[in-house]
């Protein structure tokens, strides 16, 4: 039965890429004198790799024209990119998704445990949280499994696994929503069934073996629209 809700953060909770993560990679970038900006095309393709340190070194592998930089100078500039992120979201740029908060809270009054897994870092995830539920965010979240939490990151589902391993519960205990195709694969690849809501910067991935397919979760009013994903049309 029915036991928790696990919760993919970045662009599942919260719309964080384009006005969050994509504007503090810039400014980093910038902040650090180096010659290169990613516009939202180079992105969406970007996020292919998951998790905002590996991003960097992988663009920088796909450009030798560029300096190289040190292990240590990535290492810091993604530092300083998540100071900028949490920045950002305290200055109201990073808005939460329709129906997110509303399934939080309800999940929660129902008695179910909520769980966060993502790859981001731990540091943006508290100020997401307090962004949205103030200082009592932990009476809603149960559990954060983050990027310091597991060595591979999605679509490697070890950051789920991680999560069922400390509440002793199976895949058929819970249900993931994610974003993404890399959110999807790590969520079924630990046997999770799991709800897409799909976005702006992934509504052409691949969701084959997704419970559903939602545009986002809704509100009173405004309800979910079923979509068919892409290569089931
Ligand atoms: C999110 C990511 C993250 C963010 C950047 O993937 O890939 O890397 O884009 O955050 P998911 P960091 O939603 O599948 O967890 O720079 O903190 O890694
Ligand atoms: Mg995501």
């Amino acid at each position: 039965s029915l036991k928790a809700l696990i919760f993919d953060v970045d662009g599942t909770l919260a719309d964080t890429e384009g006005l969050g993560h994509l504007w503090a990679f810039n400014q980093a970038f910038q902040e650090a004198g180096l010659p290169f900006v990613w516009d939202t095309d180079t992105y969406r393709v970007l996020l292919a790799v998951t998790g905002g340190e590996r991003r960097i070194h992988h663009f920088l592998s796909t450009r030798p024209d560029l300096p190289s930089l040190s292990r240590e100078r990535v290492a810091q500039l993604h530092q300083r990119k998540t100071v900028l992120f949490g920045e950002r979201v305290q200055s109201g740029h990073v808005l939460w998704r329709p129906g997110t908060k509303r399934l939080i809270r309800e999940a929660k009054h129902k008695g179910l445990k909520v769980g966060i897994a993502t790859t981001t870092h731990e540091a943006n995830v508290h100020a997401l949280l307090q962004s949205a539920f103030g200082n009592e965010w932990p009476s809603w979240i149960d559990l954060i499994g983050a990027a310091q939490h597991v060595e591979n990151k999605k679509p490697d589902p070890a950051i789920y696994h991680w999560v069922l391993q400390q509440w002793g519960y199976g895949p058929g205990d819970v249900i993931a929503f994610e974003d993404s195709s890399p959110g999807l694969l790590a969520a079924r690849q630990a046997q999770i069934p799991t709800v897409i809501t799909m976005n702006e910067w992934t509504y052409d991935h691949d969701f084959t073996g997704a419970l559903a397919v939602l545009d986002n979760l809704g509100e009173p009013g405004a309800p979910a629209r079923v979509l068919i994903p892409k290569g089931q049309d």
